[in-house]
């Protein structure tokens, strides 16, 4: 389903990127919950193939061996434990699952939590899936059996996916074994599932998958609550697209991070005050169909779509004021990015520049553990976790949304290139100054009542005293907006939740 099951109508979830489950547990604790945060994506928590060479990827857990929660992140029990701590916070886990294919072909071994299998003979016995069980090289059609070309609708469904063997979920029996792995996270009380390469499969068959799923454990949701599905359909154009699939939940809307960042970067000649027609006014699906994202795993590092134009936690400035758009911005459902820093390495290919480190797994131990998420005094992550969730800006920013949630767009004002400002209805207000030399010297509508406000960009609301910049709205919900051009924030941000 598109409702994403949320406690107290929460407008985000955050994508804590190979965190461990005890580490998720423990944010949910002490910050998630208390800051707003409406759920957690969490990394697949199925047992993967152990990849050596490179010595431990983050893309080794997208390559199953069974259906056995036992990964980097932790065993059933820690991921049961942080399920209840989550959900007793009103904050949601959300499950990766990978479904569409097993291990890359060739080899055989023990997976992650020592499950035996032979990628050459196509059997993983911890399932049991065997070679029946797989699209066979004639349903694909290519030499290789693998998906060569994106022009071909059979061949992206029916072939393997950069070499995955790829499950045919035409069988009842395959349905079944994913319903029932689907069926028991459910059982635990998670809230629904982000599906890894939902392009890949047939909508149909996706479709009898999740007509086998049951409803939510009511421990935790009320009686007869279904699934929430987010699908990963890159639909950039092509052969295959998301409408076919928005019948079943949301799709992620890799158009809206690409045109984000283009429009942040003022590539193309964009501005910002395009940005008022962002969303289904342009060419994306409706609001009630999509998951937005400024960046997600594959395209910090390259791997899914939108080049070099999206923005991360590596342009920390401006990556800030497109979380802030977005998180203010009425359109989808949101979900934040939340990374771990690597080295970059660029290298010049054939077809461009590439990083020859975008392999580079979570931070870990000699053996390669990952290791703990550790925080400071002052709240911010170290051991190379980003935490850009954690981030003031960002972190406020949702609290923001939650504020504005069931209020439209209202008192749209720009300058016709890279100032805009914008209301909530009468709960929130934002002003964005992306000129890089112009100040914002204006007297803008707010919508708000009158008083004094918290900019919860600049500072936070604490003790009934702002730590930043206060914002004074008069009796006729106008003010006097100044952002410097270069400003470290060049942002205001205020909402009915802010009032000093
Ligand atoms: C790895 C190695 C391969 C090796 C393979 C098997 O990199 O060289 O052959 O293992 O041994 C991730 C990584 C992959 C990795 C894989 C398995 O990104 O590099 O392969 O894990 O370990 C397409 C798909 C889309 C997919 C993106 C990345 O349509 O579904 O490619 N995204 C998801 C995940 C990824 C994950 C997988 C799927 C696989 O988010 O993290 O892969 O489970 C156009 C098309 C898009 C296409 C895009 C990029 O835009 O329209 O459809 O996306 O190009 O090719
Ligand atoms: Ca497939």
């Amino acid at each position: 389903q598109h409702a994403p099951n949320t406690a107290d109508n929460k407008q985000a979830i955050v994508h804590l990127f190979e965190w461990r489950w005890a580490d998720i547990a423990a944010e949910c604790e002490t910050f998630l919950g208390p800051y707003g945060f409406g759920g957690v994506q969490v990394s697949p928590p199925n047992e993967n193939r152990v990849i050596a060479i490179p010595y431990r990827p983050w893309w080794e857990r997208y390559q199953p061996i069974s259906y056995h929660l036992n990964t980097r992140s932790g065993n059933d029990e820690d991921f049961r434990d942080m399920v209840h701590r989550c959900n007793q916070q009103g904050v949601r886990i959300y499950a990766d699952v990978v479904i569409n294919h097993m291990c890359g072909f060739g080899g055989s071994g023990h997976g992650t939590g020592g499950s035996y299998f032979n990628a050459e003979n196509l059997d993983f016995p911890a399932v049991p899936y065997g070679s029946n069980d797989f699209n066979n090289c004639s349903t694909c059609g290519t030499s290789d059996c693998k998906v060569q070309s994106y022009d071909d609708v059979n061949q992206i469904r029916n072939c393997r996916l950069v070499s995955m063997l790829d499950l045919n979920h035409s069988s009842d029996y395959v349905r079944g074994k994913i319903a029932d792995y689907m069926n028991y996270l459910t059982s635990i009380g998670v809230a629904g599932f982000r599906v890894d390469a939902a392009k890949h499969m047939w909508p149909g068959d996706l479709a009898a998958i999740f007509g086998r799923l049951s409803d939510l454990n009511t421990a935790y949701f009320p009686s007869g609550s279904r699934p929430f599905i987010a699908m990963e359909v890159i639909d950039l154009g092509g052969v295959i697209s998301s409408s076919e699939y928005i019948h079943m939940g949301r799709i992620t809307e890799f158009r809206y991070g690409k045109q984000i960042g283009q429009i942040f970067r003022k590539q193309y000649g964009q501005t910002l005050a395009y940005l008022q027609y962002i969303g289904e006014n342009w060419d994306k699906e409706s609001d009630n169909n999509v998951l937005v994202f400024v960046d997600n795993h594959d395209t910090q590092r390259s791997h899914g779509a939108g080049g070099e134009s999206i923005l991360t936690f590596r342009d920390s400035k401006l990556y800030k004021m497109a979380n802030a758009f977005m998180l203010a911005f009425p359109y989808g459902f949101v979900r934040m990015m939340s990374s771990y820093y690597w080295d970059q390495w660029w290298e010049l290919q054939s077809w461009g520049l590439k990083d020859s480190n975008d392999w580079i797994g979570p931070p870990a131990d000699g053996s390669g553990n990952t290791m703990g998420v550790s925080i400071n005094n002052k709240g911010n992550c170290r051991n190379g976790w980003i935490c850009e969730h954690r981030w003031r800006q960002n972190r406020n920013m949702v609290m923001f949304r939650n504020v504005a949630a069931g209020h439209g767009m209202f008192n749209w004002w720009d300058n016709g290139y890279h100032q805009i400002a914008f209301s909530r209805g009468d709960r929130a207000f934002i002003a964005i100054n992306n000129e890089g030399l112009w100040a914002l010297d204006a007297t803008l509508q707010t919508g708000l009542s009158s008083g004094d406000y918290c900019d919860v960009i600049s500072g936070d609301l604490s003790n009934g005293g702002c730590t930043g910049k206060t914002i004074t709205v008069g009796g006729d919900g106008r003010t006097h907006i100044y952002i410097a051009g270069d400003d470290e924030v060049p942002m205001i941000a205020i909402h009915a939740g802010s009032k000093v």
